[in-house]
């Protein structure tokens, strides 16, 4: 029997509003353990992770909001992904915004690094996530994952020290893209980042973006994270994040994700990101997100129960 562990991340001070800490709780409520046991795993809830202390977190830039508080999730799920990836066991982070990524992605790049293997991101959301403390306009710190494991400069205060082991940025792929900050194209150009935004997906099918991608990390052996932001998909029916931005990908295009990432067999790690309870309509968005996460471990349409929305 094939092993997961979930480990909440309840960080909410990453983007600028209360209520992604409890996100944990509503997947737990929304019934991932049970989803997940029915698909014949074993299911390992470590609970929730807390933040270490990071009083030395320090910036020039007095815009960015609770540096101190987000470095301090920064190493805190930095060390349980080294750990985490080190073990027999499939991890799924409960987030929590999306600064938690700035730790799990650093957390298993290092692993990745360690084994020798090359880590592969997959980021699936409407924005590139990719400023820096310089060009974040808003001063929140979801804004800044992607950059930061892809080493771009100025994030040393996040682990005190210079990121152990960076994500190669050619080998991140972004989809869902629809609202992206001018310096931040720039950024995510220059760097290599393969960007597809929801006009390319409209275009050419969410598929025949992914594929190239996925034979790209089985021909290097890579490893694969895999980062789901819940505004990825359209707010009409996952309401519960505080960064909509209609036009989202349909119920489809992001199950048919998870599903060519299960037959894949490639995926390592998953974060589930930016889930809002406080903003939820009925518990609809967790609901959407753990049945996301039971097709990428391999439930299949005709498995789904009939469920109204
Ligand atoms: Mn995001």
């Amino acid at each position: 029997m094939e092993r997961i562990v979930l480990l909440g991340a309840p960080v909410e001070e990453g983007s600028g509003r209360r209520g992604c800490l409890m996100g944990p709780d509503a997947y737990r409520t929304a019934g991932i353990v049970d989803e997940l046991q029915a698909l014949g795993f074993e299911v390992e809830d470590r609970g929730n992770a807390t933040p270490h202390a990071a009083p030395d977190a320090v910036s020039d830039h007095g815009h960015l909001k609770a540096l101190r508080a987000v470095a301090g999730w920064t190493r805190s799920l930095h060390a349980c992904a080294l750990e985490l990836a080190q073990g027999p066991a499939f991890p799924i982070y409960l987030g929590g915004d999306h600064s938690l990524s700035l730790g799990t992605v650093a957390g298993h790049a290092e692993a990745a690094q360690a084994q020798g293997r090359p880590l592969f991101v997959l980021w699936l959301d409407a924005h590139a996530d990719f400023n820096t403390f310089e060009t974040s306009q808003s001063g929140n710190l979801h804004g800044t994952p992607l950059a930061f494991v892809c080493g771009q400069p100025g994030f040393d205060t996040l682990l005190g020290r210079p990121i152990p082991a960076r994500v190669d940025p050619r080998n991140v792929c972004i989809l869902g893209l629809r609202s992206v900050d001018p310096e931040e194209r720039v950024m995510v150009r220059e760097a290599g980042v393969e960007a597809h935004d929801m006009r390319a997906i409209d275009e050419r099918g969410i598929s025949a973006l992914l594929k190239p991608f996925l034979a790209r990390v089985s021909a290097a052996g890579g490893l694969l994270h895999v980062s789901l932001d819940v505004d990825f998909i359209e707010p009409g029916i996952a309401p519960a994040v505080g960064t909509t931005v209609p036009g989202g990908t349909t119920f489809r295009e992001a199950h048919l994700v998870m599903e060519m990432l299960h037959d894949s067999q490639l995926v390592t790690s998953l974060d589930l990101v930016e889930l809002n309870p406080f903003l939820d309509n009925r518990g609809k968005t967790a609901r959407l997100m753990v049945d996301l996460t039971a097709s990428l471990f391999g439930r299949q349409v005709l498995d789904r129960p009939t469920r109204s929305f």
